[in-house]
């Protein structure tokens, strides 16, 4: 498998302990975190070659950054190093029964949202790469991150490279235009972006959020997910963007902060043909019941890992089996704290397993 390179911002993951408000917390515990960043380490981790590419400043918290993913095998090459701007941080505060989790970012003027395009090595970035994965969370942060962003998607397309990006909506961010609205703003930035993409993974309200896509009635019925509405989501999709091969839908269930049902939909624009996972015994579409979830922070980019990962290795880049690994892969990140899964393949492909034989 060739390498796959991911572009973006890794910060410092401040989380208070224990579900502590982050009013009352007098402690962080640290790690590491960043959608693109989630998703190299994952790919690591499954044993495949990642490449991070991103900004840090010249300290040691930024070196500590580094070694994080270093420790897990990424290739940090061609990360720069710069005199001017700051590491990126956010605080987590985990909900628990009806409280959600709170975000709080403090991360304006972070090195990789004011380092422009042409300060970075792409053709070193894209040698012996078959794979860029991006995020919307990086061009969210400033007009020159959603220029760097664009561009490293078109460096990828020259490269040969297949590009996927994962939507990600954060209304949190998207400022960088006021007073524009941050959804005006992400639908007219990724309208520029989505045209070099081969790959859209994202969840239902992302598609609204981005694309204005309408999934439809959100029932479940007797139980079970309505999924009957997702294809036509994924058509219309295809249809705004007709470079886009694959479209994955992650469908979660937040039942509570502690609950969630779990599963995933891909469509192949060429065929017309969507997939769905987890299946039962009878190849119905049953979901993963996530009773007792760690840390769900990082549940997508696992997704998105999995899924580059399974497309990329021949005896599990079948729709349906690479889709399956993604989604096992998500599932087991719910039970790892912090923003990175530590999972293996032979655990993913343990969980395919047991699925398919209705133990899960
Ligand atoms: O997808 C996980 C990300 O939400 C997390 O790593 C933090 O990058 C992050 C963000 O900006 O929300």
């Amino acid at each position: 498998m060739e390498c796959v390179v991911t572009f973006g911002e890794i910060m410092g993951r401040m989380a208070s302990p224990a579900n502590l408000r982050l009013r009352q917390t007098r402690e962080f515990e640290v790690t590491y975190a960043g959608a693109e960043a989630s998703v190299a380490a994952s790919i690591s981790n499954f044993g495949a070659q990642a490449r991070y590419v991103t900004a840090l400043p010249k300290h040691a918290l930024a070196e500590a950054t580094m070694d994080s993913i270093r420790a897990i095998g990424v290739d940090t090459q061609y990360i720069l190093r710069t005199d001017e701007g700051r590491l990126g941080l956010y605080f987590l505060e985990t909900g628990a029964n009806q409280r959600p989790s709170n975000v709080v970012y403090d991360r304006a003027d972070s090195a990789v949202s004011i380092t422009p395009a042409d300060q970075y090595d792409w053709d070193g970035i894209f040698d012996g790469a078959g794979w860029l994965h991006l995020s919307g969370i990086t061009p969210a942060l400033s007009k020159i991150a959603a220029d760097a962003t664009l561009v490293a998607a078109q460096k990828a397309k020259a490269a040969g490279a297949q590009v996927s990006i994962d939507l990600n909506y954060r209304g949190k961010l998207w400022k960088w235009n006021e007073p524009m609205a941050p959804r005006d703003l992400a639908q007219e930035t990724m309208r520029t972006i989505l045209p070099h993409v081969d790959v859209v993974i994202a969840n239902e309200e992302d598609f609204q959020d981005v694309l204005c896509i309408q999934a439809g009635d959100t029932n479940v019925h007797e139980g079970e997910l309505d999924t009957s509405r997702y294809p036509d989501v994924a058509r219309q999709a295809g249809e705004q963007f007709p470079n886009l091969s694959r479209i994955a839908i992650t469908l979660r269930e937040s039942l509570s902060a502690s609950h969630n049902n779990w599963g995933a939909m891909l469509f192949d624009v060429a065929s017309d043909k969507a997939s769905f996972a987890p299946l039962d015994t009878e190849g119905n579409y049953c979901s993963y019941q996530i009773k007792n979830i760690v840390d769900r922070v990082g549940g997508g980019d696992s997704f998105a890992a999995g899924l580059i990962f399974a497309l990329n290795t021949p005896e599990l880049s079948e729709p349906q089996t690479a889709l399956n690994y993604a989604v096992a892969a998500s599932c087991l990140k719910h039970s790892i704290k912090g923003d990175f899964n530590y999972s293996t393949r032979a655990e993913v492909e343990a969980l395919m397993k047991g699925s398919a034989s209705g133990r899960v």
